[in-house]
Order: C-alpha cells, then structure tokens, then sequence
C-alpha cells in the first residue's frame, strides 16, 4: 500500500513549518533588542539639586563663601561643578567673605563680577560685567596670574547690592570653559545658601 503524501498536504505542512520558524526568529530578535536597549525607565540616578546652607559670621553680616579647584575633578572646576551648575544666593546689603583655594597644577584665580550676560563669552570678563573683588590676583594681572596648587586667598566685598553675579577665575578662557558659579544677591534671601 503506498500511502503516498499529497504534494498539497507537503506544501501545507512547509509552509506552517516556515511561519513557525520565521514567528520564532522575529519573537528572539525583539527580545533581543528590547533586553539589550538601555532601559528608560528606572535610569533616574539624580536626587535633585542638593542644598548647602552657607555660614554666616552675625557680628557684621558676612557670609563666608569656601570654593576650591578641586584637582579630583575637570580642569575648570570650582567646587567640583563647573559651567554656572552651582547658584549661590545671600542677603543682599551683607559682605562677602570668598575664601579661594587651588589644588591643581594649573594656576587659578576667583573674581567676582557683577556680569551683563547669561554665560562668560569673553576671554577678558571685564567685557561682561563689573569686575568688584580680586582673589589670589590682582586687578591688572588677573587675566594671566592666580594661585598656584596648594594656595589659599581670601577676599572681602560689601555690602552686597541686589542683582546678579559670577565668581569666576579670570584667567583668560578658563571661564568660558566652565570655571564660573552664579551668585544672587537679594532682599528675598534671609539665610545663605548654596544649590548645585
Ligand atoms: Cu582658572
């Protein structure tokens, strides 16, 4: 007895055959993908800005202000933020008691500059602001010369009128690089602090 197969039934039975084997590689490549595809969800890491209450000397309202170019961070760090990440704002009519230290190689210097834009776009800050207070410079070197690593100075400026500020090193380009921090000064501020 030859139970010969029909050439009909052949065809049928290749054809579920291929469907299967096609709907399985499609369903091993999706999944494929989708495990290997950074996830969206779940990837927050950040807790939020993090909040820093400054300190405060009563006797004659001068809030002290601590910034380092960290050696452990980006070359134009201060603080280890850099491009404006850091805001710090005071009470506006206080003093500013800005301590600066440099740890890097790099020479660095902090000015204080009542600025006229957004960001730092000049290679000389004196183009975008007022510059009030020198820090480990001076007023005719302050575009080439800063501390060198391991040094410390501290600067005084006061009483703060309302507005808005960097501390920035003034050293030609390193501002424009990131090495700025923005300072408020204002009468809605009664406590110090420092948001990064
Ligand atoms: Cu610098």
């Amino acid at each position: 007895m030859d139970k010969a197969v029909s050439p009909m039934f052949s065809y049928v039975v290749a054809f579920i055959v291929a469907v299967v084997v096609l709907s399985a590689a499609i369903i091993s490549i999706y999944q494929f993908h989708t495990l290997s595809s950074p996830s969206t969800t779940n990837t927050t890491t950040s807790s939020g800005p993090t909040k820093i209450t400054l300190p405060v000397i009563s006797s004659n309202k001068t809030v002290v202000i601590s910034l380092v170019a960290l050696s452990s961070a980006s070359t134009f760090n201060l603080n280890g933020t850099s491009f404006g990440q850091m805001t710090i704002y005071v009470p506006a009519g206080y003093n500013l008691e800005i301590k600066f230290t440099n740890q890097e190689s790099l020479q660095h210097n902090l000015i204080l500059v009542m600025n006229n834009t957004a960001t730092p776009n000049a290679a000389d800050l004196a183009s975008d602001g007022k510059i009030l207070l020198y820090v480990g410079t001076t007023s005719s070197a302050y575009t080439l010369q800063g501390l060198s690593s391991g040094q410390t100075a501290v600067g005084v400026y006061g009483p703060i009128a309302p507005g808005t500020y960097w501390l920035a090193c003034g050293i030609s380009g390193h501002a424009e690089s990131g090495m700025w921090v923005n300072l408020v000064a204002s009468q809605n501020v009664t406590t110090p602090y420092a948001v990064e």
